[in-house]
């Protein structure tokens, strides 16, 4: 496997970084999780833009433009023969001193990983998944934006840890108000009498591509989409519930909280969502061959 590293191709057991990279030492950076699908990488360019949000949120200057990290993402797919995978991209502060100071960073440090991900079994996708809420609360946007891509992931792996330490494998997180924020790496939608629901992004939730994707596949099938803020109880009482996500891709979801949803077997709107995204995701973004 061939990593991108600062402008180099290099080899797994060579892509090395400083023990005193920031992104390391505090997390300081900005990530994307990116699809390759059938030689196509999906929406790369609003994840580029995400990426590009991420870092002036956190005050990282961008070391390349967005046409040199496409072309980067791509080469990194070709590098590997992947026609189809899973993409990682990470910027950070750089090797920089010990302490907090971020002055004295840098140069930024760039990755990119393009290897495979399976977040799910398969036969989840079909029988569908079962979630529980945890203690740990989505981070408050006035301390970090929960919009930032950032490489604390922290709170959402706390939450993870405590879902799987009772059996689950994905956590449902709130924000402080009590209210739907999303899952650990998903996104969170619910069907109720026919119409889409999904908690706004001020509840806490990331601008997610999957979910943008899936709102758009919605209304195209003449389907009402709500953004609103939404409570425990209103999943418990909704007729579907789904989760979408780069790496989940959109996985049914059958139980909340020991509450099966509807008939606790995946519903048939988020089945025609989930054939209509497969479908979408092979046309939808960046050829690797021009
Ligand atoms: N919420 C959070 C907190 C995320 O990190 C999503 C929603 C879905 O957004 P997209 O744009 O991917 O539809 C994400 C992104 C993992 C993993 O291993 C998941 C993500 C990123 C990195 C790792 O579960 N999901």
């Amino acid at each position: 496997m061939k990593i991108y590293l600062n402008g180099d191709f290099v080899e797994k057991e060579d892509a090395k970084i400083s023990v005193f990279d920031h992104g390391l030492l505090y997390g300081d950076g900005v990530f994307e999780g990116i699809r390759l699908y059938d030689g196509c990488v999906y929406k790369l360019d609003e994840h580029l833009e995400r990426l590009e949000h991420s870092a002036k949120a956190i005050l990282l200057d961008m070391p390349m433009s967005r046409a040199e990290f496409a072309e980067a993402v791509c080469e990194a797919c070709r590098q590997n023969n992947l026609k189809n995978g899973y993409i990682r991209l990470i910027v950070t502060r750089g090797p920089g001193h010990l302490g907090l100071n971020p002055d004295g960073c840098g140069p930024q440090s760039v990755i990119i990983i393009a290897d495979n991900i399976q977040l799910y079994p398969e036969e989840l996708y079909e029988n569908g998944l079962k979630i529980i809420s945890v203690p740990t609360r989505r981070i408050n946007a006035s301390a970090l934006p929960p919009a930032v891509k950032s490489l604390n992931y922290l709170n959402n792996i706390l939450a993870k840890i405590e879902a799987k330490r009772v059996g689950f494998l994905e956590a449902l997180m709130l924000n402080d108000k009590g209210e739907i924020a999303e899952c650990t790496g998903d996104n969170v939608f619910i069907i109720r009498k026919g119409v889409l629901y999904t908690p706004p992004l001020d509840a806490g939730s990331l601008r997610g591509i999957t979910r943008a994707a899936v709102m758009e596949l919605a209304e195209g099938m003449g389907i009402q989409v709500k953004e609103q803020a939404l409570t425990r109880y209103d999943l418990w009482i909704s007729d579907e519930c789904f989760l979408t996500g780069t790496a989940a891709e959109v996985i049914p979801c059958v139980e909340v909280d020991h509450r099966p949803i509807g008939n606790g077997k995946p519903g048939t709107l988020t089945q025609k969502l989930i054939d209509l995204f497969r479908e979408s995701v092979k046309s939808d973004g960046t050829r690797l061959d021009g």
